[in-house]
């Protein structure tokens, strides 16, 4: 096995792999391709004392003992695949993977589920992963089948989700010959996965696949692309399991510094108006439990971003919303006017913190995170504490318990005010026509917080992160660092196969939709019954809500024609892939239209919710501007200094149009 490029600087017998975060634009000077400096540091390959290098022992990984045995490197693949405990895979043939594709005709245990189109193959793995906690699976072919991985690769880099990609490559002899559908995926993907690798030798395929599920689940998750040759595939070779992991350079630390959590401890005791800032991290860490007893402890607010929607139940009353550019007002204004900000597993990413210069101005940090690279990258910590987010939550608990906590009595008071004033809400359409919001109410009404809920990326995305109440983790599944159109079918569909006793629901744009809805075709054929919401608006609604706020309402290339023209008919097209579509257009449809589809278990489903075109999501922070400058409406900035509910919308759009300038966005 080679890795893809060399990874200069790294010392040690063989390159050590990128652990961490890979992923930032290329540029950096000097160090291994795809890591921070920080981190290069923190996870370099460090010889034991005995200056031995150190590898994991083979019991790390799981899976029963067997072999050694004669086979093909494509049986290899296969074996390896179920003997790691791979339940699905979702994947396209082609030439240079059809070797491996015989022997999975055989598998009793790896389901293989034929999706039509490879970015759905990675969107479904993706779902799979975030619903079941587990490593998704996806596989395609050398050249454009694996190039069209990179989209949900990258989106699964952000998001920090478990994935494995097998991608077929030509064979040895003809790599960088130009030859047919070859692609260097391992160099194109190597921004965008947290390790990949090109395996050039059959013995090399069960420790290869090992590593890739070692490193796509442990430490800080992330996709890893595991590329393997047609004519490795077809070589006579020798497989034995469990292989030994050579990762010398890969210890992610998961124990926190024990001084850290005392200073943390400290803080939060002597904070007057703390907030714990929870992302996406404490879901994947298992964290939700150990989080409610810390907040219950501490009687500290809740803000939860839209990654970890579901990681603090949503009915609790220490949870004030979540933050960022469509955050409550609540949520914002705890975190602007904060003095302490606990960051669990959170990255101060730019729809939460808005303009950084003029975010959260009088708070401290605590910034607990799993990646080293994390802490101070976009804001400063003052108490930085690297490790597991589960293990650092239980300790900080248990620090806290020895101190004397400060009465959080008027803190309360102010985000209650806040609370009370500025709660979510909508207008109905003037038109008449169905307020899109009030459908997503319903359905996370009707379907409840048992149920799984998928998003695409748009108005509908905020109005189901906002007006779904989500009591439980991994039950809200979205693409939001990447904000990638086309996530929602196929990662319902990937979460349904994970988790196929619960009801899936994706929630889409008609523009979304439009992109990735072939799936439901394989979902039809492959019983997998999920639920699709398209919340038809005509329109790419989030980009022409920019339009309307900021460009005049010139609406520019956001009219899709799907009401205009009714093209394409969703109902029909639901219909023509073997699924049963349904349509709603007025408020008394749409009870009864969400329980006709909760009734229908043994086929996808599609609603066209045909909804106005005008709604808006409130509030909004404009992008470029500050959290200061907060509008829980059209015309109202509840947080705003001295000018309280005063500023018109023509004075937010001179703010916006300047902070843009001076942002670049
Ligand atoms: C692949 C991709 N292309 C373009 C965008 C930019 N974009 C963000 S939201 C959006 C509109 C989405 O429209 P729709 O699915 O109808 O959702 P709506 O906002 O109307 O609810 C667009 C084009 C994106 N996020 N992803
Ligand atoms: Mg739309």
């Amino acid at each position: 096995m080679t890795t893809a490029t060399p990874r200069p600087g790294t010392p040690g017998p063989k390159p050590a792999p990128p652990p961490g975060r890979t992923g930032v634009p290329a540029g950096r000077p000097t160090g291994v391709p795809g890591q921070r400096p920080d981190q290069q540091r923190a996870d370099q390959h460090r010889p034991d004392k005995t200056g031995e290098v150190r590898h994991e022992p083979a019991s790390v990984v799981p899976g029963p003992r067997s072999g050694p045995e004669q086979v093909t490197g494509a049986q290899s693949i296969v074996r390896s695949l179920e003997s790691i405990g791979c339940e699905v895979v979702f994947g396209i043939p082609g030439g240079t993977i059809l070797p491996t594709y015989d022997p999975l005709l055989d598998s009793t245990s790896v389901r293989h589920v034929l999706v039509r189109h490879e970015q759905g193959g990675g969107h479904a793995a993706t779902g799979y992963a975030q619903a079941t906690g587990k490593v998704g699976v996806c596989m395609a072919t050398s050249g454009p089948g694996a190039t069209n991985l990179i989209t949900p690769l990258a989106d699964a880099h952000m998001d920090s989700v478990p994935v494995v990609a097998i991608t077929g490559q030509v064979a040895r002899p003809l790599i960088g010959t130009d030859a047919f559908q070859e692609a260097d995926i391992t160099g194109i993907t190597m921004p965008v996965t947290k390790h990949n690798m090109l395996v050039t030798d059959p013995a090399e395929i069960p420790r290869a696949i090992a590593e890739a599920f070692h490193l796509a689940s442990t430490g800080r998750p992330g996709p890893v692309l595991v590329d393997i040759p047609k004519d490795v595939q077809q070589a006579q070779t020798t497989f034995s399991w469990p292989p030994e992991l050579r990762l010398p350079g890969y210890r992610p630390t998961t124990r926190p510094h024990s001084k850290q959590i005392r200073e943390a401890a400290k803080l939060i005791a002597a904070a007057r108006k703390p907030v714990l800032y929870v992302g996406g991290g404490v879901i994947k860490a298992e964290a939700h439990a150990e989080l409610l007893e810390l907040a219950e402890l501490t009687n500290i607010p809740v803000v939860t971003t839209l990654m970890a929607r579901g990681a603090f139940p949503d009915s609790h009353r220490q949870h004030v919303g979540m933050p960022g550019m469509h955050g409550t007002v609540a949520a914002v204004g705890a975190m602007q006017k904060s003095d302490l900000l606990i960051a669990l597993g959170a990255r101060f990413d730019d729809r939460v913190t808005g303009q950084l210069a003029t975010f959260a101005p009088d708070a401290k940090i605590v910034h607990a995170d799993i990646d080293p690279a994390e802490i101070s990258k976009n804001r400063r910590a003052d108490v930085p504490i690297v490790g597991d987010a589960k293990e650092i939550i239980v300790e900080l608990t248990d620090a806290v318990r020895g101190e004397q906590l400060t009465d959080l009595g008027a803190w309360w008071a102010q985000l209650d005010g806040w609370r009370t004033t500025f709660p979510l809400g909508y207008d109905w359409p003037d038109d008449g026509s169905l307020s899109p919001q009030y459908v997503i109410e319903r359905i996370g009404a009707i379907a409840g917080p048992d149920a799984v809920y998928t998003a695409g990326v748009g108005q509908h995305q905020m109005w189901a992160a906002q007006f779904v109440k989500y009591e439980n983790p991994r039950t809200w599944l979205n693409s939001g660092g990447a904000g990638t159109m086309g996530y929602a079918v196929p990662a319902a569909m990937g979460a349904k196969a994970g988790v196929p006793d619960k009801v899936v629901w994706a929630i889409d744009g008609d523009g979304c939709f439009q992109m990735t809805n072939q799936e439901l075709a394989t979902c039809a054929i492959e019983g997998i019954p999920i639920k699709v919401a398209v919340i038809n608006n005509g329109n790419l609604g989030m980009v022409r809500q920019w339009q309307t706020l900021f460009y005049d309402q010139r609406y520019s290339n956001t009219d899709l024609g799907t009401h205009k023209h009714r093209i394409p008919d969703f109902k029909l097209l639901a219909e023509a892939m073997g699924c049963v579509g349904l349509r709603a257009e007025s408020k008394d449809d749409v009870d009864a239209v969400i329980r006709q589809a909760m009734e229908i278990n043994d086929q996808p489903v599609v609603i066209d919710f045909t909804v106005g075109a005008d709604a808006q999501v409130w509030p909004m922070v404009a992008a470029g501007t500050g959290n200061d400058e907060i509008m829980s409406a059209r015309a109202v900035r509840p947080l705003f200094e001295g000018d309280e509910l005063a500023a018109g919308v023509d004075e937010i759009a001179d703010v916006t149009a300047q902070a843009l300038e001076e942002s670049g966005e």
